[in-house]
């Protein structure tokens, strides 16, 4: 069974997929479909591509994704921003487009999220990187930007930069996000923690990237992403209201404890940080 009918926070909720996709038409279109295949009651799946020359929305339309277009490439942050807003789902599922998430693990991200927890990350730390999924330097530069991320967040999470999410719609908003390249999954990170959101993770698995190239900068994207994060703790976006539950409205339990440091898991918890 692909979990597709189970998910009790999915039961009567609508699900849209969120993809970012910049020169990806050897591989937007089987994620497209994945999604449709293995999520039969997604209401869409929306494709935001920003200025791709080979033929990436013609391929995401063809595998029946809405596309929404940027004029020029701005970068990731600003593609997932722009998709976000076209969202009419009250449930997110982001996933990359070049085929390194499997779309068939799509459900047991939603699967996870339930009433009481804001976002679910598929974390591949928790799971597995395939061969070649990613090299020496990526897989230590992700442990530390996790680590940064739990200290500066009071998280205990294990993959802090995972594409692979689900969250409820009202737990992001896009007019509080301001990444552009590829400190997005920070700007969602922090949104939610700052909220006091609930984070748990399932694990997933990491392929290798069989088409094109990546666009990461190691040493540029990595410091980036850093430098986003210490910001956003000392000077929080205005309004980050606590989240509501999304079954009952009411703000969450301010008075959360975080696990203990490094605990793994869907049970993972999060403290809210003022
Ligand atoms: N629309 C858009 N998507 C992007 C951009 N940069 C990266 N992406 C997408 O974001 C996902 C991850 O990008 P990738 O370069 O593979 O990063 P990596 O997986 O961390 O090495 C892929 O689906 C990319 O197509 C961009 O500038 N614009
Ligand atoms: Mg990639």
């Amino acid at each position: 069974m692909n979990g597709s009918g189970r998910g009790g926070a999915r039961a009567g909720r609508a699900v849209s997929c969120v993809v970012a996709a910049f020169n990806e038409a050897e591989t937007v279109g089987e994620v497209v479909r994945g999604l449709f295949a293995h999520l039969p009651g997604v209401i869409e799946v929306i494709v935001a591509d920003d200025g791709s020359s080979d033929g990436t929305a013609e391929a995401a339309a063809g595998a029946g994704a809405r596309v929404v277009r940027l004029p020029r490439n701005l970068g990731k942050g600003a593609a997932v921003r722009a998709g976000l807003r076209a969202v009419r789902g009250d449930i997110v599922l982001l996933i990359d487009a070049d085929g390194q998430d499997d779309p068939a693990e799509a459900p047991r991200l939603l699967d996870a999220l339930t009433p009481g927890v804001d976002m679910v990350i598929g974390s591949r730390f928790l799971g597995v990187f395939r061969d070649g999924a990613v090299t020496r330097l990526h897989h230590a530069g992700n442990r530390f930007l996790t680590w940064a991320f739990n200290h500066l967040y009071g998280q205990g999470i294990t993959d802090a930069q995972a594409g692979f999410r689900a969250f409820w719609r009202d737990a992001v908003d896009p007019d509080r996000m301001d990444s552009v390249r590829y400190e997005v999954e920070a700007d969602i990170n922090t949104l939610v923690a700052l909220r006091g959101g609930r984070i748990v993770e399932v694990p997933v698995s990491r392929d290798r990237r069989r088409h094109g190239r990546s666009g990461f900068r190691s040493f540029h994207d990595g410091a980036r992403i850093l430098a986003w994060m210490v910001r956003r703790r000392v000077r929080p976006p205005r309004s980050t209201r606590p989240v509501k539950n999304a079954d009952t409205q009411r703000p969450l339990e301010p008075s959360r404890r975080p696990g203990p440091r490094g605990q793994r898991g869907p049970d993972t918890d999060t403290e809210p940080v003022h």
